[in-house]
């Protein structure tokens, strides 16, 4: 067993590179055996780091077979060569002056499995750079600060091979003897290698030109194999979107004369920016009603914004090194959650937004904050950089980005974007210049917010209030508090916004300005307001629209709760009211009573309420939240409450849901916009009630549906329900779902992913376990299809608590042999996956014991990547 985190990188440690390069040459010629890559660099000495020791050039290179090196046109023989480094002595005047190098190396696109660096997926080549994955292309300063011009020729045998793509203008195309043609493209602006892009293969677009807001024509195009371009119009719709988007709130313009997007079929997350060229995972693009579901429809729209924001987030101003990553990715997801509020067309509509974001942050980072790998959004330290590209860096470092907005305001906070870019452009800087530029531009000091990007852990606020009658006096006193993490312990106070406002259940008359919201920045440990003139106690509101990602420790009344649920103006605290009663409840082993069903019902039949909102006022919160609530997590008792607590609501509110199923229908042509789709949700959410209430009649209801549905959304609700209740119609219909859309790999991961995730049976608790063995063995699963892989293995492993956590540990077993067999195939699938295991600890024994058994097996193995050997040692805490 590797017993440490052998090569640990350290933010502190940052060196300026000790060269620049200045144009870049490429010249590829692509084969899937033997890919022949020439390069030709102009490398210039870096002024800012005149005083490094610049004798040699240490370049990255891995999975390279090198074959030749000259300098300023000349074989040059003084190098070294290691399984990941080529080193350049002997180098002109010392280094001192500009020269020329030119290397020639092969790589084999098809043997790589990794799907980092330059690969085949069903016979056609993509690339994956970000963030280390250039120097599996070519000998290369493979890092964020050497921005370089590139101008890249790609040759290819035509038949084979008919497009040819690249970042920037297409500048010329030739053909060539034997078959062979090529394209020469070149990107105008100077980018890091991780924002390098090629394409090559039989691909077809379907293209829009379009007039930025300068009066530019700019040409968008979205690629994908031919048989998927009725499944484009949706992508193309919301890349429009995007860029209208962009410059009306912030005044940032398509900088390049054509915009590609690629789809690919084996790709290992969501989408990649590359400048003029993103790369996405076809997950992220193909939608039609009959295929894709509203929340495939809501992911589209929103990764086709992310990585189009990036553009200048994240492309213009990029990150000086990999700790800096948050400065792209909490700013960009901030922007497209942004984006898509303002897509959902209502005030309500970007409340269910918040609510939806929120819950993902709680659901997958508050336990990442609490676990062994909790790390600050900007990280000290890591061994491999593929295991930050966390829900921490992302999430939580879009809600630090809000925060900003929130103290700032949203004009302040378009100042400091404003003077960010006007500083930054063209540059690789860290998070302190986005902070600096947000603190000069409003004249604000930030210093102490800081502490949010360098210390990990979910803040805690212990809310404590009294009210004096007599003195007509309401006094609120907030501490604050942060858990130790690993590494970190005492941490300081941060600066905590907080959205608070009074409210008046009984509709006292009180004056306006004591009614209205305020904004409370808690900086000290401990602080107390004072309000005066209070005539009757008020219930609080605070955290509105979760203005700080943390935990409030407040012991609110249910009755108080209560009053929020049924009347809090702030659509999000009243939803979260309604989230901590459930909670309660369900944690105490409770069903809800007559109060609290009489306040569901009421939501409910409230026509003034969003059906969206109103389906997710009524989903109770997720058994992994559910789980860091408790000291020692009992999995099968609180999986067991939980469904009690939901069998309550199905039968007591029968009558709410019947008249919902009839009242939310949408007939006519589909359509995939917020309102629909929440009517499609709330309908959905009815279905699986009288399911549960009522399997006799509504079993034969949800097969109807599912039969004669005119889109994936209803189809696939239905049959979940019809799964996930053990109905007998659900083998006919998992039948014909299978052979209607066997084609279609998108749709068969939703098959293996639904049954992957169905909870077992009371009888058989390794109902679960034992049908993932048999998917496994499904002649369309594959080891080597991340989709795939994630549908079945991750999905399992993360989305089927019951199923997994099983007493006697074969769930684990499980988790531990594939974690060992992806590793070899593929290191960051297999990582993400060793992740599973994370908050061992707080798990009550049997489970705590035979996890830990689980994960000292992973560690013994003789093989481990970087990547799974950061994750395991993390977890078993570098015992
Ligand atoms: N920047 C990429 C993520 C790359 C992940 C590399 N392991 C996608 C995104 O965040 O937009
Ligand atoms: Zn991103």
């Amino acid at each position: 067993m590797k017993t440490d985190l052998a090569h640990s990188f350290q933010r502190l440690a940052y060196c300026p590179p000790p060269f620049l390069f200045g144009q870049v040459d490429l010249d590829i010629a692509l084969d899937p055996a033997k890919t022949i890559v020439k390069s030709r660099i102009e490398v210039l000495p870096n002024p800012a780091n005149a005083l490094a020791q610049a004798s040699s050039l240490i370049l990255h290179g891995i999975d390279l077979e090198f074959m030749s090196l000259r300098i300023n046109g000349t074989p040059h023989r003084h190098f070294e060569l290691t399984p990941e480094t080529l080193t350049i002595h002997s180098l002109p005047e010392d280094g001192a002056e500009p020269f020329t190098l030119e290397v020639i190396s092969i790589c084999v696109p098809e043997k790589n499995t990794s799907l980092m660096g330059l690969y085949v997926s069903n016979g056609n080549f993509f690339t994956q750079c970000e963030a280390e994955g250039f120097r599996k292309i070519t000998y290369f300063l493979d890092r964020p600060d050497v921005m370089a011009r590139y101008r890249v020729t790609l040759r290819a045998i035509k038949a084979d091979f008919p497009v040819l793509l690249a970042n920037g203008n297409l500048v010329a195309t030739e053909e060539l003897p034997n078959g062979w043609h090529s394209a020469v493209w070149e990107d105008p602006f100077p980018k890091p290698s991780y924002l390098f892009a090629l394409v090559a293969g039989k691909l077809a677009c379907i293209e829009e030109s379009i007039t930025t807001g300068s009066g530019a024509t700019k040409l968008l195009q979205i690629w994908v194999e031919p048989q998927d371009l009725p499944k484009t119009r949706h992508a193309m719709d919301s890349l429009i979107h995007s860029i209208r988007w962009d410059e009306a709130r912030y005044g940032l313009e398509l900088d390049l004369d054509r915009f590609m997007i690629v789809a690919v079929g084996d790709f290992n997350m969501g989408a990649m920016e590359n400048k003029g060229l993103n790369i996405f995972n076809t997950k992220y693009v193909l939608a039609q009603p009959e295929t894709a579901t509203d929340t495939d429809f809501a992911n589209i729209e929103s990764v086709v914004a992310h990585e189009y924001f990036h553009n200048w987030t994240g492309n213009r101003v990029t990150c000086r090194d990999w700790f800096q990553l948050s400065l792209k990715e909490g700013l960009t997801v901030f922007r497209d959650q942004e984006f898509s509020a303002d897509q959902m067309g209502s005030e309500s509509g970007r409340a269910v937004k918040r609510i939806e974001d929120v819950r993902l942050l709680r659901q997958l980072q508050f336990p990442e904050d609490a676990g062994p790998m909790a790390h600050p959004i900007r990280p000290d330290a890591y061994q491999e950089i593929n295991n930050f590209y966390t829900v921490t860096v992302y999430e939580k470092g879009a809600e630090v980005v809000r925060m900003y907005q929130t103290l700032l305001g949203i004009d302040g906070f378009r100042k400091g974007m404003d003077l960010y870019f006007a500083r930054h452009d063209g540059q690789a800087v860290t998070c302190d210049d986005f902070r600096m530029a947000m603190a000069d531009a409003n004249g604000r000091d930030l210093s102490q917010f800081q502490h949010w990007y360098s210390q990990a852990g979910t803040p805690r606020v212990r809310v404590q209030t009294h009210f004096d009658g007599k003195a007509q006096r309401y006094t609120l006193s907030l501490s604050q508090s942060c858990p130790d993490t690993p590494g970190q312990n005492n941490k300081k106070p941060f600066h905590i916004p907080l959205r608070t406002q009074l409210v008046f259940a009984h509709g006292e008359s009180v004056d306006q300005s004591l009614r209205a919201e305020r904004l409370l920045e808690l900086t000290d440990t401990t602080q107390t307001w004072v309000f005066d003139h209070v005539p009757s106690e008020p219930v609080l509101s605070i955290n509105r629209g979760f203005s700080a990602p943390i935990v409030l420790e407040f012991d609110q009344s249910e009755a108080d709760l209560l009053t929020l649920f049924t009347k809090d103006d702030d659509a999000f605290n009243r939803w979260e009211a309604g989230q901590k009663l459930a909670m309660q409840w369900i944690l105490a082993g409770r069903t809800p009573d007559a109060a609290l069903l009489e306040t569901y019902r009421l939501i409910l039949q409230d026509p003034q309420l969003d059906p969206a909102f109103k389906e997710l006022a009524l989903t109770l919160p997720a058994e992994t939240y559910l789980y860091e609530q408790c000291a020692s997590v009992e999995p099968q008792t609180i999986h067991a409450n939980r469904k009690a607590f939901r069998e309550a609501m199905a039968q007591h509110l029968q009558p709410e849901w019947q008249r919902l199923y009839e009242a939310m229908q949408t007939p006519g042509a589909f359509k995939p916009d917020a309102v629909s789709a929440g009517k499609r949700g709330l309908k959905n959410l009815a279905l699986g009630m009288l399911l549960i209430a009522n399997p006799a009649e509504w079993a034969e209801r949800a097969q109807q549906q599912y039969t004669l549905a005119n889109n994936m959304t209803d189809r696939y609700a239905a049959l979940a329900h019809l799964v996930q209740n053990n109905a007998p119609e659900s083998i006919a219909c998992l039948a014909d779902f299978y052979e209607r859309f066997a084609d279609d790999p998108l749709v068969v991961d939703k098959w293996f992913g639904l049954q992957a995730t169905c909870p077992p049976t009371p009888h058989n608790p390794a109902a679960s376990l034992e049908c993932v063995t048999t998917l496994l063995s499904h002649p369309a699963f594959s080891y080597t299809n991340p989709n795939r892989v994630r549908s079945v293995i991750h999905s399992y492993c993360m989305g089927n608590p019951a199923g997994f956590h099983m007493r006697d540990g074969r769930g684990y077993q499980f988790w531990a042999e594939m974690v060992q067999k992806l590793d070899a195939i593929n290191p960051q699938i297999a990582a993400r996956l060793a992740r599973a295991l994370d908050r061992w600890t707080v798990f009550a024994e049997p489970y705590q014991g035979q996890m830990q058994a689980a994960l000292q097996a992973v560690a013994a193995s003789k093989t481990l990547s970087a990547d799974v050997n950061e994750v395991i040692v993390k977890a078993l805490g570098n015992r």
